[in-house]
C-alpha cells in the first residue's frame, strides 16, 4: 500500500494533541514513553495493521500488543484516532470506573490485544499468539512495542530465543529506544548495547531505524518478514516526550504532573503543530 507520509505525520501530530488531552483529565501520565513510541504507533494503526476498527474481534485481524504498558496513552490516542472509541472518553483517563486506565486493559476497552504494564510480558503474549495463528492456519501478523528499559527484563530473552527456535516469523518487535528508563540512562542501569548484535545472535533478522520518521518507519514495514523463518526487530532510536520542546529527551518527563501553565503551553505548541503538519 503506498504511503502518504504528510498525512501520517499529520495524523501523529493529532494523536500527540490527544496524550496531552488524556494528561489534563487525569492530572498525570507517563508521557516520555507515550510520545518517544507514537510515531511507530501511528504507522502501524493507519498503513500497515490489517484491522477493523468497527470490528474490534475480527478474526483474521493483525494483532499490536504494547508491552511496554504505561506508554498506553499512546494506544488510546491511536485507537481513538481510528474510530475504536469516541473522543469524549480521552476525558476519563485516569479517572474512576474508566476504560483508559494507567496500562490497558483489554476487558475495557476495544483494540486491547492483552493487559500489559508489568514490564517484560508483552513479547512472550506476542510470540505465543503468533505462534498460535500461524497454527490455525491465519495469514495474521503480530506486533509489538517494548521499550529499553524493559528489554532486561529476564522473560524477554526466554522469549526471544523461542521465537526464533520455532521460526515464527509472523512476529514482529520494535525496540522503542529512547535511551532512558524510568530512573536514569539505560546504557547505565543495565548496558545491553549492542542491542542488534544480540538479537542476530539469537537468531532474528534486524533492522535499525529512526524512530521518529514516519518514512523510515513506513520504510521498513514493506517488506515483512524481513527474513522468511525469522522474527523481525527494528531498533527504532526515538526521542522521550518526543514533540514537546520543553520536554525532549529529560528523564524528568518520564512520568508527568504538570502546573496549569505547563499543560496550558504544551496545549498551545501541539494546537501549533497540529495547524503546521495539516493537509
Ligand atoms: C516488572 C516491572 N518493573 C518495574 C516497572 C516500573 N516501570 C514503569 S516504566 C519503567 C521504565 C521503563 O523504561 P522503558 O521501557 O525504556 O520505557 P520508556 O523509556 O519509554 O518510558 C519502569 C521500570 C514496571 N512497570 N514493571
Ligand atoms: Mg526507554
Amino acid at each position: 500500500m503506498a504511503a502518504d507520509i504528510k498525512k501520517l505525520e499529520s495524523i501523529a501530530a493529532n494523536c500527540r494533541r490527544k496524550v496531552v488531552r488524556m494528561v489534563r483529565s487525569g492530572g498525570s501520565g507517563h508521557l516520555g514513553g507515550a510520545l518517544s513510541c507514537l510515531d511507530i504507533l501511528t504507522v502501524l494503526f493507519f498503513h500497515t495493521l490489517n484491522h477493523q476498527p468497527s470490528n474490534p474481534k475480527y478474526p483474521d485481524r493483525d494483532r499490536f500488543i504494547l508491552s511496554a504498558g504505561h506508554k498506553c496513552m499512546a494506544l488510546y490516542s491511536v485507537l481513538c484516532q481510528a474510530g475504536y472509541f469516541e473522543e469524549e472518553r480521552l476525558d476519563t483517563y485516569g479517572k474512576l470506573g474508566t476504560a483508559l486506565p494507567g496500562h490497558p486493559n483489554m476487558r475495557k476497552l476495544p483494540g486491547i490485544e492483552a493487559n500489559t504494564g508489568a514490564l517484560g510480558h508483552g513479547l512472550s503474549i506476542a510470540a505465543g499468539m503468533a505462534l498460535g495463528l500461524r497454527l490455525d492456519g491465519k495469514a495474521s501478523r503480530v506486533f509489538t512495542v517494548l521499550g529499553d528499559g524493559e528489554l532486561p527484563e529476564g522473560s524477554n530473552w526466554e522469549a526471544i530465543a523461542a521465537a526464533a527456535h520455532h521460526k515464527i516469523d509472523n512476529l514482529i518487535a520494535f525496540i522503542d529506544d529512547n535511551g532512558l528508563q524510568i530512573s536514569g540512562k539505560t546504557t547505565e542501569i543495565m548496558n545491553l548495547e549492542p542491542i542488534s548484535d544480540r538479537f542476530k545472535s539469537f537468531g532474528w533478522a534486524v533492522k535499525d531505524i529512526d524512530g521518529n520518521n514516519i518514512k523510515e518507519i513506513v520504510g521498513v514495514l514493506e517488506n515483512l518478514p524481513f527474513e522468511k523463518g525469522k522474527p523481525s526487530v527494528i531498533i527504532a532510536r526515538t526521542v522521550k516526550a518526543k514533540g514537546l520542546s520543553f520536554a525532549e529527551g529529560k528523564l524528568s518527563y518520564h512520568y508527568w504532573k504538570p502546573s496549569k501553565e505547563e499543560l496550558e503551553q504544551a496545549e498551545r505548541e501541539l494546537d501549533e503543530a497540529i495547524k503546521a503538519k495539516a493537509v
